[in-house]
């Protein structure tokens, strides 16, 4: 049985998301708080970083979003992540891409609002913040010209944590765009039933590939 530390629409949404996709047997801890507020005392016993998403398995904890994905993917069955070879090189590419590059791209934004509040938007960092995004969704965008998925025509793990972190983009005080292919690889990735069931069960609405 695995227990997922979970905040509603976060990066854990991608880890709940697998959970759902393996059939796995799980529980759901919400730990968010209001805005501005740190995590419990509890919680931050168990991860003292304070993020989600964490997976407990028994006594043992993984506390990072990517390593908790690939632990459970290489120990189930699955479509997401490649056994070997390239096809697995580039889903871990991706992946790491998602979790590494596009999410701190938004965290930076994040941290922005958190520190200024609404004078975020004047801060000399903000526009190239989000410049940066924009620039990495053109990117994918010319990916999907050609394809399905970031990988090819499978959907891969990277897909979800991608289309995850697209949906944050609406916090933002600058416009963020998606293109035509962008949205409706958006619409491809959350009507998979794990996608659509996480989304669900935490009450999440998605909007990413309905924006002009
Ligand atoms: N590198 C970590 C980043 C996790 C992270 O930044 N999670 C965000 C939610 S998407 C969070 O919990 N932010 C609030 C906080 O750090 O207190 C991972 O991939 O698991």
């Amino acid at each position: 049985m695995y227990k997922l530390y979970y905040s509603p629409g976060s990066c854990s949404l991608a880890v709940h998301a697998v959970l759902n996709e393996i059939n796995a047997d799980f529980e759901l801890v919400n730990v968010s708080t209001p805005a501005g507020q740190p995590r419990s005392a509890e919680y931050l016993k168990i991860n003292p970083r304070g993020s989600v998403p964490t997976l407990q398995i028994g006594d043992f904890v993984l506390r990072e979003g990517a390593a908790i994905m690939m632990h459970l993917l290489d120990n189930h069955d699955n479509d997401l992540l490649p056994k070997s070879g390239l096809e697995r090189a580039a889903a871990l590419e991706w992946l790491c891409f998602a979790n590494s590059t596009l999410h701190p791209a938004y965290s930076r934004c994040f941290a922005q609002h958190r520190v200024l509040g609404d004078a975020a938007q004047a801060n000399a960092m903000y526009k190239p913040s989000i410049a940066l995004i924009q620039k990495y969704w053109d990117e994918i965008e010319a990916r999907l010209q050609k394809q399905n998925y970031l990988c090819g025509d499978q959907c891969t793990i990277a897909d979800i944590l991608v289309t995850v972190i697209a949906n944050w983009s609406f916090a933002m005080k600058e416009p963020i765009n998606f293109q035509a292919k962008t949205k409706e690889y958006f619409a491809r990735v959350i009507s998979r039933p794990s996608f659509a069931k996480a989304l669900a069960t935490e009450n999440v609405t998605y909007k990413a590939h309905l924006t002009n």
